[in-house]
């Protein structure tokens, strides 16, 4: 199996491996979990720290661009709503540093090099969400971006990150749908109304598709990342899917996907669609899309004036321990 897949960056063919890393890759590719004490590649374990470290940011720097627009929901029960979904990205990025944690990386040590710049979160959290109607287009595309992806990494081989992606899923699935319900509401609303949901859908849709990654031809990690079952698709077939799943929806709102090429081809069964401009990817990857400096710039705000109540929790804690060390004398 490893030796049908593509050599990546770094990777190695089996005849290139030490028998502790033949007996690894025999134990992916039987489908075992890997669990935090076992051995591993270093690079196995660097590749997971980069990608759930990447992941867990993205949850939590996500919760800016809808955290925008929570005092200024249409309504108490649209407001609870999106609440409760920016509440439950931070509770996405709490199980995944905690994963992160399992391989030997502290959550405080990730923290640094998110505020340093030397990790990345997902290029769709740098552009701004202008109207209500972004509330709608995120939760659909964004989130369901987010579900396509995520759903096969509910069997990736790294035991913890496993079972957080099956939490996160669940979750995952009433943030799209609550997206689209209030898609539904906006393109069945005024015309102004429509107006906007398309807007928000004609800003939102290419940002979307680049959530996937770069294209195959150009994935660094994705042949060594599918050997080793860290990734479980490439960026191409998730992208796909994405395109093919989304395009009906967009039609029952009765919006149009921006992309005067997209084509239903009957011989591959998909859609053909216009690939997103990678060089607008790529700036944004180097911090230059709309909102790039304002999202750091919140997530070391809030790390900053949060200090004072870490170092409170740490005496506390210090305090208790003291107290039971006295107690159990
Ligand atoms: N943005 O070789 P590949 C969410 C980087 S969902 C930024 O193809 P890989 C939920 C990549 O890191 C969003 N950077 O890389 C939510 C690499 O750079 P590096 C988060 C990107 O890792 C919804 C370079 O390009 N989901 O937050 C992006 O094999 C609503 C080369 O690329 C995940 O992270 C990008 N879009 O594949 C929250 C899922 N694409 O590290 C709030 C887990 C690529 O060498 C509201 N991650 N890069 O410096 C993955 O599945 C993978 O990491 C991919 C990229 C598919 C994102």
């Amino acid at each position: 199996m490893y030796a049908q897949v593509v050599k990546s960056e770094g990777s190695k063919t089996r005849d290139e491996m030490t028998p502790e890393e033949l007996a690894f890759q025999d134990r992916i590719d039987r489908g075992e979990k890997i669990e935090p004490k076992e051995w591993m590649p270093e690079g196995y374990r660097k590749t997971l720290i980069r990608q759930i470290g990447q992941h867990a940011h993205s949850e939590i720097v996500g919760q800016l661009p809808e955290g925008n627009w929570i005092t200024r929901a249409p309504t108490l029960e649209r407001k609870a709503i999106l609440l409760a979904k920016v509440q439950d990205e931070a509770g996405h990025g709490l199980y995944l540093y905690s994963a992160a944690e399992t391989l030997g990386v502290s959550r405080d040590e990730l923290m640094e090099l998110l505020h340093a710049g030397k990790m990345k979160y997902s290029s769709i959290f740098n552009y701004p969400t202008l109207t209500w109607a972004d509330m709608g287009a995120v939760g659909w595309l964004v989130d369901g971006a987010a579900i396509m992806n995520q759903v096969p990494l509910q069997r990736t081989s790294y035991g913890p990150y496993s079972r957080a992606m099956i939490r996160i899923c669940k979750e995952e699935s009433f943030h799209q749908r609550q997206g689209y319900a209030i898609m539904m509401k906006m393109a069945q609303g005024t015309p102004a109304q429509k107006r906007m949901a398309q807007d928000a859908l004609n800003r939102l849709w290419y940002p979307s598709l680049m959530m996937f990654g770069p294209s195959d031809k150009d994935s660094v990690h994705s042949a060594q990342s599918m050997a080793w079952k860290i990734k479980m698709n490439t960026n191409d077939e998730l992208r796909q899917k994405f395109v093919d799943q989304t395009v009906p929806q967009a039609e029952y709102l009765g919006l149009t996907v921006p992309d005067p090429d997209l084509k239903w081809n009957e011989e591959k069964g998909g859609y053909d669609f216009s690939e997103p401009d990678w060089s607008e990817f790529y700036d944004v990857l180097a911090g230059n899309g709309p909102c790039n400096k304002d999202r750091l710039g919140a997530r070391v705000k809030a790390w900053e004036d949060g200090a004072w109540f870490r170092d409170a929790l740490v005496v506390h804690a210090e305090k208790a321990a003291a107290r039971r060390a006295v107690a159990a004398e």
